[in-house]
């Protein structure tokens, strides 16, 4: 029997006079090309003593590749990062935060799909450093199979960054699966100094051990306050629960003096205020 041929079942070892017999092989090379070889058995036939038949065939692999984060399909080629597919990573307060994007690479063809990159997922475009790869995928995928890898935006600068992943492999028609990441950081002084729903104190300013933080009304949700440093970091964070009398006290004896940008959220409102520390 021929590599990349086996016999099914049983061979047949006596075939009576005036009859036939039968026998099954199966192609079951798992490499992508042609086998061929000669199969070939004994028999008491006197001038055919040995008897032999040529088989081949062709194996072909044709995996299929597809993407998908948060449950949706990233079409390769992508230039437009999207919200729904997690492609685009959200907007971050400042720099020093980052978000953890976890992606699926799915073979729903046939055959092996083999990621061919090194690395196997590869990151580039000019804002490609404020993107890495922190969980590596499998470099091979068996039919039906899938595998996980994660990307964490870790922006240094404000602004929005864009960058390409790459992921070469042997899909026939998507050997090179690429689409757009994006992520931004928001600028703390593109805000307002109010919020429209009403007016924020905040108290004293310049000081050096505490600031206070009071809205004039009533709102339903939860109040969010960050204090962020020169460098784009946050160094303080705080939540209030919603309270026309009380004031947020943030203590800040442990900072450094300087100016810091005070973002205040309440639902989608946000809004930004100099704060000077002594
Ligand atoms: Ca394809
Ligand atoms: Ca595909």
């Amino acid at each position: 029997m021929p590599n990349g041929f086996s016999l099914v079942g049983i061979f047949p070892s006596v075939v009576s006079s005036g009859s036939t017999a039968s026998f099954q092989v199966q192609l079951d090379a798992s490499e992508e090309g042609n086998v061929t070889g000669t199969l070939s058995f004994t028999t008491n036939d006197p001038d055919q003593n040995t008897y032999g038949l040529t088989l081949s065939g062709t194996v072909i692999n044709n995996p299929e590749i597809n993407l998908t984060g948060n449950g949706k399909s990233i079409a390769s080629g992508s230039n437009a990062a999207q919200v729904d597919n997690h492609t685009h990573f959200g907007a971050v307060e400042a720099s020093g935060t980052s978000v953890v994007r976890t992606f699926f690479i799915e073979n729903t063809g046939d055959g092996i799909l083999k990621l061919t990159g090194n690395p196997v997922i590869q990151i580039t475009g000019a804002d490609a450093a404020d993107f890495s790869l922190t969980t590596q995928p499998a470099s091979e995928l068996n039919k039906g199979s899938q595998t996980a890898f994660q990307i964490t935006f870790t922006p240094t600068s404000a602004g929005v960054k864009q960058a390409q992943v790459v992921i070469a492999n042997n899909d026939a028609d998507e050997g090179n699966y690429t689409f757009m990441i994006e992520g931004e950081v928001l600028t703390p002084t593109a805000l307002p100094e109010q919020l429209s729903m009403g007016s924020v104190q905040t108290f004293p300013n310049p000081t050096s051990e505490r600031l206070f933080v009071k809205l004039n009304q009533v709102v339903a949700k939860t109040i969010q306050v960050q204090l962020i440093n020169n460098q784009g970091k946050v160094v303080k964070q705080q939540t209030m629960a919603s309270s026309k009398s009380k004031a947020l006290e943030i203590a800040i004896n442990d900072l450094k003096p300087g100016v810091y940008t005070l973002i205040l959220q309440v639902g989608e409102q946000r809004m930004a205020r100099k704060i000077v520390k002594y």
